[in-house]
């Protein structure tokens, strides 16, 4: 083996990763991560009750172990931590991982916590926990998770934030000490398996005909009635389609569609599997966020030059330059929404240059090439330092 070789060898690790498998930035995110940790010679390990919907099967040195969860009629709710945590253990110690890596602190930073203390010490994984968004700003505010989800991060050997702005409110609801590490989300888009004609012939658009939209899990955090009341306000010479990238059921939203007259305007797609097809067929991005950590259905727009309109809150003012790569509008405000994607609509110059100004950020700010280096950076780093403690 030459020098490089052995150092190349050196590098490589082997990453235990425990996400939600279903639609949402968290899980999307870790997926990603997993498949280019894998393409750059790591070894990776899934844990989890289902397999990510957008991992690949079949990739070089990705795995996926499935926890069973039996159904006891003794427990009132089910319990997920202690399976979980007696797989990661069992995993950690048949594949020898050099650490777990867990996405969402609840429940899984501390299931990781307790697999590592169920390992003799020299089988002991380190632990780095990713804080996404609502594991800080919703149940880091509840009484009944705030103490568990800190003594897990407290515990953890490197916890990570997805911006600044989760980094400061995880400092500050969890009264959390730190350090903490800002890695910015990335994505890493596939080639579209279609057309964009032919997505546009698919979802009815003529061919000047501006396509709106918006991706999301449609929680109420996400405002899809505020996306749909500022579609509904914009100036009747708009030529336009709404398209709503569901992940979730958007029938709650049926009647305000039919209420503002919108039926005609409005496409849903629930649950894609190639998004790209969609993405690349889009104009113009809406999001009427109350709260967002960082906004990956943005990021994931601007790789296609398509800029957006959103509330400017949370981490989406790292993300997008207000006015140069997107517009950004206070929360809350409807018509504020309505008066920018008109302006947009009505400028497809304007429109196209921020596009382009926002392919380029996403590309040299927010890429794999950019982001997976610095999670790399930090693996090795822990592993390289004595683990935090069992
Ligand atoms: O809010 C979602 O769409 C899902 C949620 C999650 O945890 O899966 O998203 C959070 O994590 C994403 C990936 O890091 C961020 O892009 C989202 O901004 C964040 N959501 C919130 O903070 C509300």
């Amino acid at each position: 083996m030459t020098a490089d070789s052995d150092m190349t060898a050196a590098r490589r690790l082997k990453i235990g990763i425990t996400c939600y498998p279903s639609v949402g930035g968290s899980g999307v995110l870790a997926s990603a991560l997993g498949e280019e940790l894998a393409k750059r010679g790591h070894e990776v390990h899934f844990i989890s009750y289902e397999r990510p919907f957008r991992l690949p099967a079949g990739a070089p040195r990705l795995h996926f172990h499935p926890v069973v969860i039996n159904d006891y009629d003794l427990f009132k709710y089910p319990d997920y931590t202690l399976p979980l945590s007696v797989k990661m253990a069992e995993v950690s110690q048949a594949h020898g991982l050099d650490l777990l890596h867990v996405h969402y602190a609840v429940p899984h930073a501390t299931a990781a916590i307790l697999a590592r203390s169920m390992l003799p010490p020299e089988s002991r994984p380190r632990v780095v926990t990713t804080l996404h968004g609502t594991d800080t700003t919703l149940l880091g505010r509840d009484a009944g998770y705030g103490p568990a989800i800190r003594h897990a991060l407290n515990c953890s050997d490197a916890v990570t934030t997805v911006s600044e702005f989760l980094k400061g409110e995880s400092l500050r609801l969890l009264a959390f000490k730190g350090p903490v590490d800002v890695i910015h989300n990335f994505f890493a888009p596939r080639p579209p398996q279609r057309s964009r004609d032919d997505v546009r012939r698919e979802l009815g658009l003529e061919p000047d005909e501006v396509l709106l939209f918006h991706s999301s899990n449609l929680r109420p955090l996400k405002r899809v009635d505020l996306v749909l009341e500022a579609a509904s306000r914009l100036t009747a010479s708009n030529h336009f389609k709404l398209l709503i990238l569901a992940g979730g059921s958007f029938a709650p939203f049926a009647g305000q569609v039919r209420q503002l007259g919108l039926e005609g305007r409005v496409i849903i797609r629930e649950n894609v599997s190639s998004i790209e097809d969609y993405l690349q067929a889009a104009d113009l991005g809406v999001f009427a966020s109350e709260t967002e950590s960082f906004c990956l259905s943005i990021l994931e727009g601007m790789y296609f030059g398509c800029p957006s309109v959103a509330s400017g809150v949370g981490g989406i003012p790292e993300l997008v330059e207000d006015g140069s790569s997107g517009i950004l509008v206070p929360p809350g405000d409807a018509q504020a929404l309505a008066t920018a994607l008109d302006r947009l609509m009505k400028d497809p110059s304007l429109r196209l240059a921020l596009g382009r100004a926002a392919q380029g950020r996403a590309q040299e700010r927010f890429s794999p090439e950019v982001i997976v280096p610095q999670y790399e950076a930090l693996y090795h780093r822990v592993c390289s330092t004595g683990p935090t403690g069992s």
